[in-house]
């Protein structure tokens, strides 16, 4: 069924949108996440951010640059430094950039490149500030985890209910799209998580920003190719990051902390990216 939409606020071109995909050794992912992403049609950039990957993947990435210059970005950082930090750059990145809808994508194939739009679709015609491509929610999926996976995700979730009060069942996805305000109010500097805990307290945070998160089931799929970086200290730093964001949000005044005001934010902007952004906007 075709879908007809009676209202448009803006032309959809001028939206800009970007995925933002983590990498650390993913040469058997990478080239074909990024021409399923292009093969889409539907405008979206890519900004790869990978550490150091011994495996050689951001040359595959800066090969592919020549292919779609001014559509696919590489940032490198040296040596492996955690999902969340590497989002964060990312987000910083594409800030400053104005991307209007920022993604958050696993390299693997576990999130679908076709489901991006639905994401978008949440934000843009739901109204929502956050979507979330969720796995608990009715007709959400997961194919192909080992037990102990579905354990520790589905206890994480529930966990993470249970302490922190947050009325989202997928708090641990890594499937996300934000609007560039959720991003421009957030104060990254508070933000300390890398794995897990990052997606749970970037969730949390925006929730308690007073944002309006919205959750669209998927279908998460096991990687086929490559090996998963989820581990033991992951796991830890969830449990403990659970506790210590709703123990701050009690009783030291989180929202305040996360809450970014606007003299910070374009200290960030301007100290970070200014020098990089002028000279490619020549
Ligand atoms: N840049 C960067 N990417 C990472 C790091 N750890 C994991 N990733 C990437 O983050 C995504 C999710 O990691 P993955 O190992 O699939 O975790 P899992 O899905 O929980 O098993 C993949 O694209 C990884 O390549 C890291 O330390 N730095
Ligand atoms: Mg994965």
């Amino acid at each position: 069924m075709q879908k007809v939409f009676i209202f448009h606020p803006l032309p959809e071109s001028t939206l800009k949108k970007i995925v933002i995909i983590p990498t650390y050794n993913e040469k058997e992912n990478i080239a074909a996440i990024v021409e399923a992403v292009f093969s889409l049609q539907l405008h979206y950039h890519i900004l790869v951010i990978d550490d150091g990957s011994p495996d050689g993947t951001a040359q595959i990435v800066k090969d592919l640059i020549q292919v779609y210059p001014g559509q696919l970005f590489l940032e490198e950082r040296t040596g492996k430094l955690g999902l969340g930090t590497a989002y964060i750059h990312g987000f910083k990145w594409c800030i400053a950039r104005k991307y209007d809808y920022i993604f958050e994508m696993d390299a693997d194939f576990s999130h679908n490149p076709k489901d991006l739009e639905r994401l978008y679709e949440a934000c843009f015609f739901g109204k929502a500030d956050v979507s979330i491509g969720s796995r608990y929610v009715k007709g959400g999926a997961i194919e192909n985890w080992p037990f102990d996976r579905h354990f520790y995700s589905r206890g994480g979730s529930i966990f993470t209910r249970c302490i922190t009060w947050m009325p989202i069942k997928d708090p641990t996805a890594g499937f996300v799209c934000y609007s560039r305000k959720v991003l421009e109010t957030i104060n990254f500097d508070a933000i300390r998580f890398v794995g897990y805990a990052f997606q749970i307290e970037m969730k949390f945070a925006s929730w308690k920003l007073g944002f309006l998160i919205s959750e669209v089931p998927i279908t998460f799929i096991d990687r086929k190719v490559g090996v998963s970086k989820m581990s033991k200290g992951i796991i830890k730093e969830g449990v403990i990051g659970v506790i210590r964001i709703q123990f701050e949000s009690l009783f030291k005044n989180y929202r305040k902390k996360v809450n970014q005001s606007a003299a910070t934010q374009a200290k960030i902007i301007t100290a970070d990216f200014t020098k990089e952004y002028v000279a490619e906007s020549k």
